[in-house]
């Protein structure tokens, strides 16, 4: 198979023997965001595909996790990184009940390479530990991720928890995952949060959004 081709087959199948010799001659072709954007997330989408009509099996799924993550670490300090730090804080959690995280992962590489102060809770955070590290940090933005269904209601809800313990005006918040729509954030939820709310589609839209809400 070709380079892009084995790699994704490798993210497919859950392959982690021989990942880092196919990534480093694709590095040597092409820099290290691109291969995670336009190889190995397309990996991950045809597993999510299979998952969704049943021809893969959660513990394949679960490689297939293991081996973007592997590849992700290892392309890691190949990727770009401005000189500029301390643009501004943002906490980042999955919700709770949400154990997905390759993509708030991902958001945490781009923003903290373009100079943001990442403070990374991890996955299932209840809405009070991440009102805690946000009061704590001193953060400019929440970003909050999930990727189930459920998990777009438990961000309403957390956003109304914002607004009744009266810090909707001191955190802008971001919001991305797989199960979001653009329509639900920016209509929906724009209208119960009394801050700002803005809806991301993938790392790169929440870097675009740091730089717009706090600079
Ligand atoms: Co899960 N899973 N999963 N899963 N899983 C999905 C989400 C699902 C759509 C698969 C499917 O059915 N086709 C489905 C959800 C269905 C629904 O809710 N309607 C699903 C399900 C059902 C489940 C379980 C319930 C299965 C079960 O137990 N029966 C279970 C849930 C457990 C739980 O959370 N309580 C489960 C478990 C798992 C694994 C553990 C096996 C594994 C996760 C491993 C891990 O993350 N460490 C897993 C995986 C890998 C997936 C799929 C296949 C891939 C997700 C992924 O990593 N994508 C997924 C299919 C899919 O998403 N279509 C699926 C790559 C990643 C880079 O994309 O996270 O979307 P994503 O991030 C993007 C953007 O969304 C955005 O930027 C990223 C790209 O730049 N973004 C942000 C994300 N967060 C952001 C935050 C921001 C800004 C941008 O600012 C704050």
């Amino acid at each position: 198979l070709p380079l892009e081709e084995r790699l994704k087959r490798r993210i497919i199948d859950g392959e982690k023997n021989g990942l880092e010799a196919d990534l480093d001659e694709a590095l040597a072709a092409r820099p290290a965001l691109e291969i995670v954007n336009e190889v190995l997330l397309d990996g991950m989408k045809v597993v999510g595909e299979l998952f969704g009509s049943g021809q893969m099996q959660l513990p394949f799924v679960l490689q297939s996790a293991e081996v973007m993550k592997t590849a992700v670490a290892y392309l890691e300090p190949h990727m770009e990184k401005t000189d500029e730090a301390g643009k501004g804080t943002i906490v980042l959690a999955t919700v709770r009940g949400d154990v997905h995280d390759i993509g708030k992962n991902l958001v945490d590489i781009i923003l903290s390479n373009n100079g943001y102060n990442v403070v990374n809770l991890g996955i299932k955070q209840p809405v009070s530990a991440i009102l805690e590290a946000a009061q704590e940090h001193n953060a400019d933005v929440i970003g909050m991720s999930g990727l189930l269904v459920k998990s777009t209601v438990i961000m309403k809800e957390n956003l109304e928890e914002l607004n009744a313990r009266g810090l909707a005006a001191d955190y802008p918040v971001i919001l991305g995952g797989a199960a979001l729509t653009r329509a639900y954030v920016e209509q929906d939820l724009h209208e119960i949060y009394q801050g700002e709310v803005r809806y991301a589609r993938d790392a790169f839209e929440g870097l675009r959004l740091m730089d717009a809400l706090i600079g």
